[in-house]
């Protein structure tokens, strides 16, 4: 998208990704020439500093995170050390460099997590309920911080749920869109789930980087919640996916007691009213599109792999 509009975009890339290309970096691959990619990591503050001091960046989209929610009970200490540390080093290394920079973290929201009003808004009382949200909740008061005492142009997103066929194959949607697209093709026999039961707000990917964008270009910082509005449960996406190939779900998903997270967030769903009237922003792909654009890409991405 930046580079669409005509951006320079530098990214920071771990040495040990940058070694492994093929594997760490494909979601990048067709338009890696078009960047310059720098070994760095969240977890050296003075590499931070030394790449904010060269480039001198307009903007900085700080994404970087362990964001695999169902993980951070696994390695609660790196999750937090990561999540928590890497984005106060971000911040400080903008505030050593004294531009006009404008600065965008991704909060979530799983932030909100056992929630306490439906829908959820930017004034909604946060409830995390894992390492994970705990983590995010701590850099989005990092972030409310440093535009407070610094002045920094600094926002957050608190975004919901958002996929794409580039998505990880670890995250719910992705892993029942590979599958479904395996067990057409006879590579699989079914899917093991966890909470099938747990409801999210689903969108699309491409839509939410644009809010990002948007918020950086508003000539004050804030804090918006970016999501559709609409919440479906797992087993209807996968419903929905099985359908999309004439199968039915019910014939291949396995329950799996492995897959259940030790304190679950059972439903989720956006109020972004504040998005729309002030960033002018709206999301265009339903759920129905997203899944089968999802299935169809896992349908393309066999065939041409096999
Ligand atoms: P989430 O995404 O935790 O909402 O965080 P994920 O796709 O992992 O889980 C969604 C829901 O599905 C249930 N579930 C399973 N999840 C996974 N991953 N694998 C399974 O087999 C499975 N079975 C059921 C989960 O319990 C959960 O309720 C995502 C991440 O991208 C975060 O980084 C981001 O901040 C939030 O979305 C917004």
């Amino acid at each position: 998208m930046l580079l669409n509009k005509g951006y320079d975009v530098h990214g920071i890339v771990r040495r040990v990704a940058l070694e492994d290309e093929t594997h760490r970096l494909w979601r990048i691959r067709k338009i890696i020439d078009n960047l310059t990619l720098h070994a760095a990591s969240l977890e050296s503050y003075a590499s931070l500093v030394k790449i904010m001091q060269k480039i001198k960046p307009d903007e900085v989209y700080h994404l970087a995170a362990q964001s695999y929610v169902g993980y951070s009970f696994e390695d609660e200490f790196s999750t937090l050390n990561t999540n928590i540390n890497g984005t106060h080093y971000v911040l400080s290394a903008l505030k050593e460099f004294e531009q006009n920079v404008k600065y965008y973290f991704a909060a979530s929201s799983e932030m909100f997590g056992k929630v306490k009003e439906v829908p959820q808004n930017e004034l909604t009382p946060f409830y995390p309920r894992s390492p994970y949200g705990i983590s995010k909740v701590t850099g989005f008061e990092l972030t409310r911080n440093y535009r407070e005492a610094y002045n920094l142009h600094a926002s957050s997103g608190i975004l919901f749920n958002h996929e794409s066929p580039r998505r990880g194959f670890e995250f719910v949607t992705r892993k029942i869109s590979f599958a479904v697209a395996r067990i057409k093709n006879g590579m699989q026999k079914n899917i093991k789930l966890g909470n099938i039961l747990s409801k999210r707000d689903w969108g699309f990917a491409k839509d939410y980087v644009e809010a990002m964008w948007l918020m950086l270009q508003k000539e004050k910082p804030g804090d918006y919640v970016i999501g559709t509005g609409q919440e479906h449960s797992v087993e209807e996406f996968a419903n929905l996916a099985f359908s999309h190939v004439g199968l039915n779900y019910k014939d291949y998903i396995v329950t799996d007691k492995k897959l259940l997270r030790p304190s679950e967030v059972d439903s989720l769903i956006a109020d972004s009213s504040k998005a729309r009237k002030e960033l002018g922003w709206k999301p265009t792909v339903n759920f129905n599109d997203l899944v089968k654009m999802m299935v169809e890409s896992d349908l393309e991405y066999i065939k041409n792999n096999l």
